[in-house]
């Protein structure tokens, strides 16, 4: 693709930067846990952010007695994916975070292009359902990719999408592993979170209402 002289482009996570679907994400998997008497906690939950779901499965596992065979894991993937939607179902603009439409509106302000970049397969529900789906012209998620974060391949394509090289581009991220795919796609990184969890991003803040779009831009 031609590329398309943009000095900035922003690139979004989705789950705990967007919108607040990161709780609902800790509720399935702990329902899943407790049925299957394995301890999880919020602190193993934090290790999950920004995780595909085959790969927070392991983590939980990892507090397991026995083994599960890949059948089995299969099956408990299902399950708290199924827990999720039907949890999705009933979300809607209420679970936009503070500071992201005033964000979004921002950047359309200034013609600056910005993506959604996200692990999640379960994306496209996620927007259609909270009504940000009309405002992304380019949505990545997990269902295009075959790396998941920290490796870059996810914030490249969002990149490519946008026709703009990853240079111009800065990521906004709530997880330790977004950060460092952020990274190490050559981007500049906004992390929003505490910063024992986003610390290594170039900028920290507690949310997006902390910062205005043109200090995001030059992040
Ligand atoms: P799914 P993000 C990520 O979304 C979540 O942070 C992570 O907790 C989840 O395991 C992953 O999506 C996969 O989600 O099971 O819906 O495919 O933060 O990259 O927007
Ligand atoms: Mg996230």
């Amino acid at each position: 693709m031609e590329r398309a002289m943009s000095a900035h482009a922003v690139i979004f996570d989705l789950d705990g930067v967007l919108v607040t679907t990161d709780e609902l994400h800790y509720c399935a998997w702990k329902q899943m846990a407790d049925r299957e008497g394995i301890f999880f906690d919020r602190e193993v939950n934090h290790r999950l952010r920004g995780v595909s779901r085959m790969e927070s499965l392991a983590i939980i596992l990892e507090g397991a007695s026995r083994g599960y065979s890949s059948v089995e894991r299969e099956r408990l993937a299902d399950e708290k994916n199924a827990i999720y939607r039907a949890a999705l179902e009933r979300i809607g603009a209420g679970e936009i975070l503070p500071g992201a439409v005033e964000t979004l509106d921002g950047l359309d302000a200034m013609g600056v292009p910005y993506a959604v970049a996200s692990s999640s397969r379960n994306a496209g529900l996620i927007l259609e359902r909270t009504g940000l789906r009309a405002r992304m012209s380019v949505v990545v998620d997990g269902n295009d990719i075959t790396r998941s974060k920290p490796d870059p391949q996810v914030f490249l394509i969002a990149a490519e999408r946008l026709g703009v090289e990853p240079g111009v581009c800065v990521v906004v991220e709530d997880a330790e592993s977004g950060v460092e795919a952020g990274l190490a796609a050559g981007m500049r990184v906004l992390g929003v979170g505490p910063p024992e969890r986003v610390g290594r991003a170039h900028r920290v803040v507690g949310s997006l209402r902390e910062i205005g779009v043109s200090e995001l831009v030059e992040v």
